[in-house]
């Protein structure tokens, strides 16, 4: 069994679902807009940063500057409505008792997500307190699939990055986790996270000496 030292957890779609408020507040940016943007356009949208997410929204068209960033504005306004909603009870099943195992395990807990929210949103859910390192969408300039912000957090922990284990539900995070050889977990679809060492539906039941054992002796 290899050293581990730390876990590192995406936010969005592995503690808590907002990709349902992403999706609201960017249909309602492009309905007012007169874009068109399905929910299975959304699927795309899935932990890549609010640029990236724009782009990907707008399918080609180009816009100037200062309309890209107002249309970011406005899309973070109505997304920040809907955090008042969100609650302790809007933690992904089995996530509580999986960070309360992993800290009584004696390993680090880090947060590697790419949302410029993530403070409020860890805040709202109460548990801002079981992380040791928080990195977010203002922590660094490159996004995932860099490997840039899971490099950063395991340094805020002061863990070598091959003693970390990367939990993630988006291609591009399990892509910059592996970049950074960490370990990977991939939540949900395998279509999506196949490419992690682990596959798990979600944390639900999942223990943490359970995937302790799953690891093999190098993450590649
Ligand atoms: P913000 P994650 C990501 O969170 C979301 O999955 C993605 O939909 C969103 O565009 C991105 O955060 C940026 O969020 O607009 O709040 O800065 O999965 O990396 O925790
Ligand atoms: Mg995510």
């Amino acid at each position: 069994m290899p050293k581990i030292s730390a876990f590192i957890f995406d936010l969005d779609g592995v503690i808590t679902d907002t990709a349902e408020y992403h999706y609201r507040a960017w249909k309602r940016l492009a309905d007012e807009e007169g874009l068109p943007f399905s929910r299975e356009d959304n699927e795309a949208l899935r932990g890549v940063s609010r640029r990236e997410s724009l782009l990907r929204l707008l399918k080609g068209k180009v816009l100037p500057e200062p309309q890209m960033e107002a249309y970011m504005a406005r899309k973070n306004e109505y997304y920040r409505a809907f955090l008042a909603q969100i609650t302790p009870a809007d933690l992904l099943e089995g996530v509580a008792e999986f960070l309360a195992e992993a800290r009584a395990h004696g390993l680090k807990i880090g947060l590697g997500s790419a949302s410029k929210n993530a403070r409020d949103v860890l805040s709202a859910l109460g548990i801002t307190d079981q992380f040791d390192a928080i990195g977010d969408g203002y922590s660094v300039s490159r996004t995932k699939p860099a490997p840039d912000l899971f490099v950063w957090v395991a340094g805020r922990l002061n863990v070598p990055p091959a003693e970390c284990v990367v939990f993630e539900d988006a291609e591009a995070g399990i892509a910059a986790a592996r970049e950074c050889g960490m370990y990977t977990v991939g939540i949900g679809e395998p279509t999506r996270v196949g490419a992690a060492n682990l596959v798990l539906p979600s944390l639900a039941g999942v223990s943490v000496s359970q995937i302790l054992s799953k690891l093999t002796d190098s993450p590649h």
